[in-house]
């Protein structure tokens, strides 16, 4: 029985890695580090210190936590500005749709998202109103792909893991949902998702019938 579906944010409902992508790369030149879109791939899905401790590895820089904490700190603030006058044009194809499609047929409607930011940016899409459940970084001690953030997701909305859904475009996300016991579906077309059930393009692909055969 499919009850539950729990949606990651960024990648599936919405891009906002291009984002983080820019406030990454401000940092990152502070630093002295060359950090391409390529490198960027590797923070998705990943919470935001180690996001900056892999930009640190990448650079061959050590610093302490109180510096790191510092950095992390101005990386976000240029995040939400950047994230400012996001509206719902940018909610990614088929999204919409699809949580509408889910809502009419009485299966719960989770969000499960590593982002702090996740509130934020899910009511500058109007789409906030929408989820039965909001699990966000804000909310969970162990990051993907520890399963935690989808087993509170599955608890809110009161289903077992085994008749939820996850929809994820990162590889932590992927592992964190198999872990849970839950099918996992990858979103996109990395090859990094190859461990998913199965794999779609966006959420515009979905339907009733497609979900219920899976
Ligand atoms: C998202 C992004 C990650 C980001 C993380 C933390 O996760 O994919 O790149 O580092 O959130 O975001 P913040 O700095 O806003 O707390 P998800 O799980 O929604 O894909
Ligand atoms: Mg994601």
């Amino acid at each position: 029985n499919i009850e539950a579906i729990i949606f990651d944010l960024d990648g599936v409902i919405v891009d906002t890695a291009k984002y983080h992508f820019l406030a990454w790369q401000r940092l990152a030149r502070e630093l002295d580090i060359e950090f391409t879109i390529e490198d960027n791939e590797r923070l998705k899905g990943v919470s935001r210190m180690r996001s900056l401790e892999i930009i640190l590895e990448i650079g061959n820089k050590t610093l302490d936590e109180k510096e790191k904490e510092d950095l992390a700190f101005k990386k976000n603030e240029w995040y939400k500005e950047y994230i400012a006058n996001m509206d719902e044009s940018e909610i990614l194809e088929g999204a919409k749709e699809f949580i509408e499609l889910l809502r009419e047929n009485n299966i719960k409607v989770v969000l499960g998202s590593a982002s702090k930011n996740a509130k934020t940016i899910l009511e500058k899409l109007n789409l906030i109103d929408c989820f039965h459940a909001i699990i966000d970084g804000t909310c969970v001690t162990k990051a993907k792909p520890d399963p935690q953030v989808f087993l509170q997701g599955a608890e809110a909305v009161g289903i077992d893991p085994i008749n939820c859904i996850v929809f994820e475009d990162a590889e932590a996300g992927i592992e964190a949902a198999k872990r849970a016991g839950m099918v996992a579906i990858g979103v996109g077309e990395a090859d990094t998702l190859k461990d998913a059930h199965i794999q779609i393009k966006g959420l515009y692909e979905m339907n009733m019938e497609r979900l219920m055969s899976l």
